[in-house]
């Protein structure tokens, strides 16, 4: 059977859930937040990854309602956790130029009674390629709310440096793939550039897929503001995380 048909239906079956994986403050050692990670439990294909159902999802449409929905179960997990930590929703593209986007957010955030300072949204360089004004509008109209937007999977895309110079943006994730491969010395003057960079103009910096105390250290050294990898915490579900985020925030 087609994926696309199992999909259509997992969202009535509650076949869903939410992961949250932790951030971390660098220079603290604190964690600030935590990214909520999408999971598809199917009872004929066991868990899949996002990877392989969010572009079905995206071609289908189906991301609106299940976008809306995670961002519904995200923050209602995150109005549980110490005041102050932050969640990290993604979204798709598909999901901003829908129209319905800004309600469903502002209507998530009322229906939690987590305040906007606390909600950070995290969008790809695919999501920026289409510069519609809508899109642009969308994305100020959060901004003024007091929601952050992130850059995610930074230096994966095209032309990410204009982006930066266009779009309202809070947080650059860089990809994990530059983490994995700080040992080499050009991927290391790209990290610390960047890190430069978001410094320059007063944006966060996350490391994604930080996983070695050695990858740490070179990313303290740099400067960098946050930190994400398994060797911050792997993502789990959300009571083992309201423990870690209640035992460590
Ligand atoms: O506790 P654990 O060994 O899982 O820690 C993994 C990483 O998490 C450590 O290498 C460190 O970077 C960070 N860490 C360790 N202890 C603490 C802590 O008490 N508070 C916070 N915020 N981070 C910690
Ligand atoms: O958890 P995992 O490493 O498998 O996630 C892979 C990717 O899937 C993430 O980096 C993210 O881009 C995407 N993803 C995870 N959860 C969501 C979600 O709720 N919505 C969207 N649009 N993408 C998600
Ligand atoms: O939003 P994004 O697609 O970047 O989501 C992060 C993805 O990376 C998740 O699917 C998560 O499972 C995965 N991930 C998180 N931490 C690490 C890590 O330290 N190493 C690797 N290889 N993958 C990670
Ligand atoms: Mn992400
Ligand atoms: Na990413």
């Amino acid at each position: 059977r087609a994926l696309e048909i199992d999909l259509e239906t997992a969202l009535p079956r509650q076949e869903f859930d939410l992961d949250f994986q932790p951030i971390m403050n660098i220079a603290s050692g604190e964690i600030v937040g935590a990214e909520a990670l999408m999971r598809w439990h199917s009872p004929t294909r066991g868990t899949v990854a996002p990877d392989n159902f969010i572009p079905v999802a995206e071609e289908t449409g189906m991301i609106v309602p299940l976008g809306e929905w995670a961002l519904r179960k995200a923050c209602t997990a995150a109005a549980s956790w110490p005041a102050g930590l932050r969640i990290a929703v993604n979204v798709s593209a598909v999901q901003l130029k829908s129209g319905s986007f800004a309600r469903n957010v502002i209507s998530a955030l009322a229906f939690s009674g987590v305040p906007a300072g606390r909600l950070e949204l995290e969008i790809t360089e695919t999501v920026l390629m289409d510069e519609s004004e809508a899109v642009l509008r969308t994305l100020r109209q959060l901004r003024g709310l007091g929601i952050r937007i992130a850059l995610d999977d930074f230096g994966t895309g095209y032309s990410s440096l204009g982006y930066l110079r266009r779009f309202p943006v809070d947080k650059i994730k860089i990809d994990r793939s530059f983490i994995h491969d700080l040992g080499n010395r050009d991927t290391a003057a790209i990290v610390r550039t960047v890190i430069g960079l978001g410094a320059e103009l007063g944006i966060t910096v996350t490391a994604e897929g930080v996983e070695t105390e050695a990858q740490l250290d070179i990313l303290r050294g740099n400067g960098c503001t946050e930190a994400q990898g398994y060797l911050i915490g792997v993502p789990s579900n959300a009571a083992d995380i309201q423990r870690l985020l209640k035992s460590r925030a």
